[in-house]
């Protein structure tokens, strides 16, 4: 009778939302780690740096281990990028404005093409990657997404990239959780790949409630969220 009860306390635990799981995820050569805008502009320090971003670097540099495939995203923008409220009159970062795809979040200057805010983090140690893409480079349509641009239909390449790879699995992580990690694990769901993202590798911006509607988001289109110890490395 005890040794049953303590069973079903056991069962329950492991069926519990949020609980650890029973077994580690294995990635296969079907799946990719896709490490988002780990840029020194994200980076403590940096114009636009995300609290607690270099946290980020340990978490992807030890997972990445467990990869065949990785991708690394650069944000690339033009100088004077409609996404900078430097480009616009009267206007201050995180100010919402609207553009001919949408509203649009204006920010510090950022990532602006061949700075050396816009280099990878030097301390991200992953030297089997496969591919960096750039996204954002339209000085007039912003990407969060790794996979579609901001008006929603001019692709990046990505999705087309991985099938031809014939990855139909993606694990994201990196910067930050509530923008371009959220964006591109939307997009990945969209293009049918089946999409983790690893918590303790992303860190967010939370600008407006932006990290809770992030993950609601990301929970209603099927993204699995992880911690990095659920997978084996
Ligand atoms: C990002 C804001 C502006 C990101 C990029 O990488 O999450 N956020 N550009
Ligand atoms: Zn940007």
């Amino acid at each position: 009778r005890h040794l049953l009860a303590g069973l079903g306390t056991t069962l329950f635990a492991a069926l519990a939302p949020g609980a650890l799981r029973a077994a580690p995820i294995k990635p296969g050569d079907k799946a990719a780690l896709l490490v988002i805008d780990v840029q020194n502009c994200f980076l403590p320090g940096g114009s636009l740096a995300v609290k607690d971003g270099d946290q980020v670097v340990p978490v992807i540099n030890r997972i990445a281990k467990a990869f065949a495939n990785v991708v690394l995203t650069q944000d690339w923008h033009t100088p004077a990028h409609v996404s900078f409220a430097s480009s616009h009159a009267e206007k201050k970062p995180f100010d919402l404005i609207d553009l001919p795809y949408g509203k649009q979040v204006l920010w510090p200057d950022h990532c602006v093409q061949g700075t050396e805010g816009a280099s990878l983090s030097k301390d991200l140690l992953i030297p089997q990657a496969e591919l960096i893409i750039r996204k954002g480079y339209h000085k007039s349509v912003d990407s969060y997404s790794a996979f579609t641009e901001a008006d929603g239909k001019t692709t990046t390449g990505l999705g087309a990239y991985l099938k031809a790879r014939e990855i139909d699995t993606v694990f994201v992580a990196g910067l930050a959780t509530d923008f371009c990690v959220a964006w591109s694990a939307l997009d990945a769901r969209k293009a049918g790949f089946t999409t983790y993202v690893v918590e303790d590798g992303c860190r967010g911006i939370d600008a407006q409630g932006s990290l809770a509607k992030a993950w609601t988001d990301m929970a209603a289109a099927g993204v699995q969220r992880i911690q990095s110890t659920d997978i084996a490395v």
